[in-house]
């Protein structure tokens, strides 16, 4: 009996390094600050137009994050944000009504700072678990700690009411817990970029988040036969580069 307590303990210990404190309070960047790191460089610089995506990480459709079942709670956590709004955090299961997760995202500790921001980096909550194989819709609301009229921006194109991407989704696998992460970042702004007649910056930086616990698929990436004619007209770009050069 003794050793199938010690047997269970150290299983918990093993897989659960995380879970065993995944109750709201836990704080990322206090508990596991290598993934915090890993998560926050991720962050696109402030005002940067994120054009496309570094390779860093796999890119992930943000429309097709699920929970596949299992004993693990689906985590959230605050990892950066870099906006002037007071932005606010919502999800949906299967499409029903959406819950709000942060109320307002601002910070003393965040890449545009408010001293009067009531999140500290890192911090987390727990959506608990699900029944069974479960979408989940993650949505902010520009400004909605300001304004209860904002604008919500999602991962469903079409229902943004300007038509555009306003999430970006990256995935992680945490070798240490075994555990996959999805990392959000929103663009709060409505429109297209500022180079392009809006007043955006799509910077995608306005509300950054990791959830533990998820998955999705992923961007679907070029046939190889279209990846060999992509490379094959950089090297063409790279020789007209060099021939130009010598030519001046
Ligand atoms: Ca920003
Ligand atoms: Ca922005």
């Amino acid at each position: 009996m003794k050793l199938n307590t010690t047997l269970a303990l150290a299983a918990a210990t093993a897989t659960g390094l995380l879970s065993a404190t995944s109750a709201y309070g836990f704080n990322l960047k206090t508990e596991r600050s290598d993934l915090f790191n890993l998560f926050n460089e991720r962050v696109n610089q402030e005002r940067l137009w994120m054009e496309d995506s570094s390779a860093k990480m796999l890119e992930l459709d943000p429309e097709t994050l699920r929970w596949t079942g299992g004993v693990d709670p689906v985590d959230v956590f605050f990892i950066n944000e870099g906006a002037g709004y007071r932005n606010q955090l919502f999800y949906s299961a299967n499409g029903g009504t959406a819950e709000m997760i942060f109320a307002d995202i601002a910070s003393p500790e965040s890449i545009l700072k408010e001293a009067n921001g009531p999140m500290k980096l890192g911090d987390g909550a727990s959506l608990g678990t699900f029944a069974g194989d479960t979408s989940l819709d993650f949505r902010i609301k520009a400004n909605g700690a300001n304004n209860s009229n904002g604008k919500i921006y999602g991962a469903d194109i079409s229902a943004n009411a300007d038509g555009l991407q306003h999430v970006v989704a990256y995935e992680y696998f945490d070798k240490v817990a075994k555990e996959n992460w999805v990392i959000l970042g929103f663009e709060d702004l409505f429109g297209v970029h500022y180079n392009e007649g809006g007043s955006s910056d799509r910077d995608f930086n306005d509300v950054v988040i990791a959830v533990r616990g998820v998955t999705g698929d992923r961007v679907s990436v070029p046939e190889p036969s279209s990846t060999v004619a992509v490379l094959g007209l950089a090297a063409l770009g790279m020789a007209g580069l060099r021939k130009s050069k010598k030519e001046l």
